[in-house]
């Protein structure tokens, strides 16, 4: 056998599902798209996201000095299990698969490392390598897609014949001169269902995404108010979205993935009961989230988008506790903010009571104006 089927072996004996290789040229025609979206505004909202990353994201040479190929890899994070089920008879909020179990950045960098070893042991001589999964400067896709592991779906995603697009990608860029593979022939045809079903239009054209607008974005990285015109468009989202993936007739016959600490999940991670959420400590929110990808949204996060979930959902059970988090003076402004904007969204009176109370209430101080915008938009929608 090769150095490179041997390398590609232990790849999937460490639990990967699929593996592929390419150079560590330039990715030049991916920095001219990427570019192309930073200066069009698509990626507006992630401030870290700047034109001196997309270019350091797509020069392997210069994350790697010595740089000869990489190894592009790709998890999927599908349970043998069937799907959780919405239990009925609360109020449920949805979470994006993806986090429905451990935090794949550590367990896929553990896994890369593991597999770096093994390819030492292959090569017989210590191996220059660094390992990446998600966070460092790298354009993933543009690697995968290169390394033959899939296309570019019309979402965004990176589609893998015969596993979808629920998979995590992890590259690895080696000193080691390896056999590159050829980028697969496929595209997504005349096929358009997920720009169709983006709920908040993010998907602007195809393969264009607006993450300003994605519910991904908005319910994750976005560390300020939610725009007032998209909380209704957010469904029950309370930690990324998967509308785009659900539509797509690639995913139809997804693959089970082998590594369990990425399928460790149940129904409550999938669909958490919205009404604890809002009266969750800090201590409590560490423990119930330690170790998941869910504890990036912060405590004051999630309950941020348990609110936007309540008010779409606009069952009248939630109104004592939208209440009581609007009157909770130590709760997070904008978290009360967004509990006044849900019970503006019932008709019941209990709800309106209850923006009164709280309007007449920061008619006393002077620190709550947009707490006060807020009130006074949700009375007007309520009247
Ligand atoms: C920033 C970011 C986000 C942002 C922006 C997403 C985006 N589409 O750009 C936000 C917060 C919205 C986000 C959301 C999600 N993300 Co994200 N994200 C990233 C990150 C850090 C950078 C992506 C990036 O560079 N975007 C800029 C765009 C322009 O570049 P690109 O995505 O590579 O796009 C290529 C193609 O679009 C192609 N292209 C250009 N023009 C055209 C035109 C057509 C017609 C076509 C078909 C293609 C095409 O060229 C581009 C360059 O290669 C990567 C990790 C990394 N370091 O790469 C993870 C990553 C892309 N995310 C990932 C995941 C899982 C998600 C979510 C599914 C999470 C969720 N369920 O909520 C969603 C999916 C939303 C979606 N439809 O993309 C995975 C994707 C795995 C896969 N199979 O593709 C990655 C790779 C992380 C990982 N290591 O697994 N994410
Ligand atoms: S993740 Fe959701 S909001 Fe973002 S592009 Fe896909 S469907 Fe639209
Ligand atoms: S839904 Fe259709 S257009 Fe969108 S990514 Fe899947 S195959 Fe491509």
């Amino acid at each position: 056998m090769s150095l490179t089927e041997d390398v590609k072996r232990a790849a999937l004996e460490c639990g990967f599902d699929r593996v592929g290789i390419s150079d560590a040229a330039p990715l030049r025609a991916a920095e001219a798209a990427i570019q192309e979206r930073i200066r069009a505004g698509m990626m507006d909202g992630l401030r870290w996201f700047t034109p001196e990353r997309a270019r350091l994201a797509t020069r392997p040479q210069e994350l790697l000095p010595g740089a000869r190929s990489i190894l592009a890899l790709a998890a999927s994070y599908l349970g043998v299990r069937p799907a959780p089920t919405r239990r009925p008879g609360v109020p449920r909020g949805r979470v994006a698969r993806y986090a429905w179990g451990r935090d794949y950045h550590d367990v896929l960098k553990d896994l890369g490392r593991d597999l770096l070893n093994g390819i030492e042991t292959i090569a017989g001589r210590p191996v220059a390598g660094r390992i990446f999964v998600d966070s460092s400067p790298l354009a993933e896709r543009a690697v995968a897609q290169r390394a033959g592991l899939g296309w570019f779906g019309k979402n965004t995603m990176l589609l893998l014949p015969g596993a979808g697009s629920w998979a995590f990608l992890c590259e690895i860029i080696l000193d080691l001169e390896l056999e590159p593979d050829q980028p697969v022939g496929k595209s997504c045809g005349a096929c358009r269902r997920c720009l169709d079903v983006c709920p908040t239009g993010a998907l602007v054209a195809p393969g264009v995404l607006d993450n300003s607008r994605c519910i991904s974005f908005l319910t994750i990285e976005l560390k300020e108010r939610i725009p007032r015109h998209l909380r209704p468009l957010m469904g029950e989202w309370i930690f990324g979205c998967d509308d785009c993936q659900e539509v797509c007739p690639v995913n139809r016959k997804p693959l089970p993935g082998r590594i369990e600490a990425l399928r460790a999940y149940d129904d409550e991670a999938a669909f958490p009961r919205l009404l604890p959420l809002l009266t969750l400590t800090d201590e409590a929110f560490r423990a119930r989230y330690r170790g998941t990808p869910v504890l990036r949204a912060k405590r004051w996060g999630l309950q941020r988008n348990a609110c936007v979930a309540l008010g779409n959902l606009a069952d009248p059970v939630a109104i004592p506790a939208l209440a009581g988090t609007l009157s909770d003076e130590e709760a997070h402004p904008l978290v009360r903010e967004h509990a006044a904007w849900a019970l503006g969204r019932f008709p019941q009176r209990e709800a309106r009571r209850a923006l009164e109370r709280a309007w007449a209430g920061v008619q006393r101080t002077t620190d709550a104006s947009a707490l006060r915008e807020e009130l006074g938009l949700a009375l007007d929608r309520a009247a």
